[in-house]
């Protein structure tokens, strides 16, 4: 099969998948940090991106024998973005999620969740379809998202260089310490499972208590600037006792307070708390 034809120009055909996998990358971040803002915790931990190499498009195009002009329709992990979750209730949860949203469709989903692959791989695949417009025009293109754990990513990320050094030839004795060593991620992510709840409340109250703080710090120094020394003064130093008490209601309070005053005061208008 000839890969290089003539007239066929690698980087044209690249360039909606690139701009895909930016986008998309984009959104996973922004997705990720809004939900930290708004909830104080996100099912994303990290968000990677990569656009296939030529190199491998054509090595897995002649494994599958799929034609140059079949590449769009039948790879579809050309674009690809891997969600990395603390836990895998996180990866369910994101799944759905995915499945939500109307500037993608999800058209395949593999779950290596219920049925791990042999070689101990888990995680969950959604193929998406997803639109892209660029100088030349509209085009919908395939993107793979791979959901899997911090635990398993690490995992597969050792297993994937070893599978690239080794190609097909992987002796049997490494081959079944990394089935060993997939079993104890799985073990990891099943113990780190039942304490889930703990975490994320945990999680959640130490960005909720750096939010606050940051907050009123910002309002300490628009009060600080407006001359208010008196007030600025007396917020001040129940800020630094708060701190000291690590007292995330008694700071919530005083950021709420002073959220109030500035207000009156008609200073600081969109400083919130
Ligand atoms: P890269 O470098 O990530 O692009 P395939 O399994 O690739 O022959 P299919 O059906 O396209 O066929 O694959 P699937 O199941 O959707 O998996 C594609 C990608 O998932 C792989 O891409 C890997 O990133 C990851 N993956 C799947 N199985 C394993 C596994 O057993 N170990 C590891 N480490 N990763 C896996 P590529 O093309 O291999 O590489």
């Amino acid at each position: 099969m000839e890969y290089f034809e003539e007239g066929f120009d690698w980087d044209s055909f690249l360039v909606p998948y690139s701009q895909a996998v930016r986008e998309l990358a984009l959104k996973f971040n922004l997705f990720k940090s809004q939900c930290e803002e708004q909830d104080g915790y996100s099912h994303i931990h990290y968000v990677t991106a990569r656009l296939k190499s030529v190199n491998s498009i054509i090595d897995k195009a002649k494994r599958y024998s799929i034609q140059l002009n079949e590449l769009g329709l039948k790879l579809n992990d050309i674009a690809g973005i891997r969600l990395v979750t603390k836990f895998e209730h996180d990866v369910e949860a994101l799944a759905k999620l995915i499945e939500l949203r109307t500037d993608m469709r999800a058209v395949v989903k593999k779950d290596y969740f219920s049925e791990p692959k042999q070689s101990g791989y888990k995680a969950m695949h959604i193929i998406v379809e997803y639109d892209v417009n660029t100088v030349n025009g509209f085009q919908t293109v395939l993107c793979e998202i791979q959901l899997r754990t911090i635990a398993m990513d690490f995992w597969a990320s050792i297993e994937h260089s070893l599978k690239y050094k080794y190609k097909d030839e992987m002796p049997e004795s490494l081959q079944s310490r990394l089935v060993d060593s997939a079993n104890a991620v799985m073990g990891l992510d099943y113990e780190m499972g039942k304490i889930r709840e703990e975490i994320v409340a945990a999680q959640k109250m130490y960005s909720q208590k750096q939010l606050t703080v940051a907050r009123i710090a910002a309002g300490l120094k628009i009060l600080s600037n407006s001359g208010n020394t008196e007030l600025y003064r007396q917020y001040a130093d129940d800020f630094s006792k708060s701190r000291e008490e690590d007292n995330i209601l008694q700071l919530m309070l005083l950021g709420k307070e002073l959220e109030k005053d500035l207000r009156e005061l008609n200073i600081g208008t969109g400083f919130l708390v």
